[in-house]
């Protein structure tokens, strides 16, 4: 229920920005008025161990506000991992562990969820399991599975929406072993999309499912930024990290993009496209050849989604010398097709809102922490056919599933091809139609999510959860 929401309070900060010199009225003003591409893009740090041991690196971060430059000229309050927005990059491997200490500083309960990790349910960040403020709680990340772009997110009951979009997202990088292939260190770059909608002074504001407001579009945190590139390959980690929108990606100049990964790892072999399609907290790992550019040549990263209008540019690439560039985008990439044979159980999920109480519901259920939805055995291969109800008026849903990776069978009976043919954990639900999926749980027992990854959705109800059992 809207009325089990906390009211989300931004302490010290007021939620007021701080406006640098020259501040005063029509800071937000100016910003809007400053061309685009004046700020640089940032790289989220590194996060370094506190600790390594045979095993397991482990790590400390602190959830707690800062401020950000977002527009040019304007702090903008923000809910941050260490003070950054979005949170320091984890790099990790398969196969050895990550414990990550996570203090809440701010306000609030908070809860973290790795995103596409298989992880033990106690460590999947259930809204069941908040970390008071002034408490904290140890994460434990196996990471026994292949390598992946995999992103952290806040997943507080009933309020996953607004923190994210406050700023509590980061990115969880699962490196492939040293290996001649794609672009690697700083030509591999990851880039957080979304949207966000600000008041005159700079502050987010944040309207539960008032997206058409939220029209200005952040890569790595920053309206429009530009990056100075060198004329060779880049590994461009594409996550969709909006609440509600849509991405189709593509180059300015329509130059060709290898998809070498989705959302589970890399795909058994590269796939050209010119566009691709993100849904909220999907991936795909694209790499680019800038290789035929003269130094001085510039080209967006751009938002062709037809459902906006006119191609939006979220960022400017800058070509400023040449390289050598040893990387290269192999015809067989070693990542495994989904084929997890014919299922033993079938299911129906349906995504919808409900007329009556403009709640969102999948099965006709809006969330309830304190229910099993549904169980699901071990090592067991389940077949579901996922269908988004809402045709008039028409509304976007997706879904993502926790704990696993899933194969996508076909959508409205067409399989499915490009990224989508790899390992998902997350996948677009057209209206009035349906996707089929094949999901399995392989290791761990216990709680897990399913819900709709428009976050606006899922806090208002469009969550379940699955009992895994032995
Ligand atoms: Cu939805």
């Amino acid at each position: 229920m809207l009325d089990r929401r906390q009211t989300l309070r931004i302490g010290a900060l007021g939620g007021a920005a701080l406006l640098l010199p020259g501040g005063a009225r029509g800071a937000v003003a100016r910003a809007a008025d400053t061309p685009p591409f004046s700020l640089p893009l940032v790289v989220p740090p590194v996060k370094r161990p506190v600790r390594r041991t045979a095993t397991t690196d482990y790590y400390e971060m602190t959830m707690r506000e800062a401020t950000a430059q977002i527009l040019p000229g304007v702090q903008t309050p923000v809910m941050t991992y260490d003070g950054c927005f979005p949170g320091p990059t984890i790099r990790a491997r398969p196969g050895r562990r990550v414990v990550v200490r996570q203090r809440n500083a701010l306000g609030t309960e908070a809860v973290v969820h790795l995103h596409g990790a298989y992880v033990p349910a106690d460590s999947d960040g259930h809204p069941k399991d908040p970390i008071a403020p002034g408490a904290f709680r140890d994460y434990v990340y196996p990471n026994l599975q292949p390598a992946a772009t995999l992103w952290y997110h806040d997943h507080t009951h009933h309020m996953e929406a607004e923190m994210v979009f406050r700023g509590l997202a980061g990115c969880y990088l699962l490196d492939e072993p040293r290996w001649t292939g794609p672009p690697a260190g700083r030509y591999d770059l990851p880039l957080m999309l979304r949207d966000a909608q600000f008041d005159d002074q700079g502050g987010l504001v944040f309207t539960m499912g008032d997206a058409r407001k939220r029209t200005v579009l952040l890569v790595n945190g920053r309206r429009q930024p530009y990056h100075p590139v060198a004329a060779r390959k880049y590994r461009l980690r594409l996550i969709n990290g909006a609440n509600t929108r849509y991405f189709t990606l593509g180059l300015s100049d329509g130059r060709p993009m290898w998809l070498i990964a989705s959302d589970g790892g890399l795909l058994p072999a590269p796939v050209r496209a010119t566009g691709v399609t993100l849904s909220p907290g999907e991936r795909v790992d694209a790499v680019v050849d800038f290789a035929d550019l003269a130094p001085g040549s510039q080209l967006t990263l751009r938002n062709t989604d037809p459902n906006i209008g006119q191609p939006s540019d979220l960022m400017r690439f800058d070509v400023v010398r040449r390289a050598y560039d040893p990387s290269r985008v192999p015809p067989r990439l070693g990542g495994s097709r989904p084929d997890l044979g014919p299922a033993t159980v079938h299911r129906d999920i349906v995504l919808g809102v409900n007329p009556t109480t403009g709640m969102s519901e999948i099965n006709g259920r809006s969330f309830d922490m304190d229910r099993v939805d549904q169980q699901i055995k071990l090592g067991q291969t389940e077949e579901w056919r996922v269908v988004n109800s809402d045709v008039n008026p028409p509304i976007r849903h997706n879904l993502h599933v926790h704990g696993t990776h899933f194969q996508v069978i076909d959508r409205n009976g067409v399989p499915v091809s490009g990224h989508e043919a790899g390992w998902k954990d997350t996948v677009a639900i057209p209206n009035g139609g349906d996707v089929r999926i094949r999901v399995r749980y392989e290791r761990y027992t216990g709680l897990y999510l399913y819900h709709c990854h428009l976050l606006d959705h899922s806090s208002m109800g469009m969550m379940a959860q699955s009992e895994v059992t032995p």
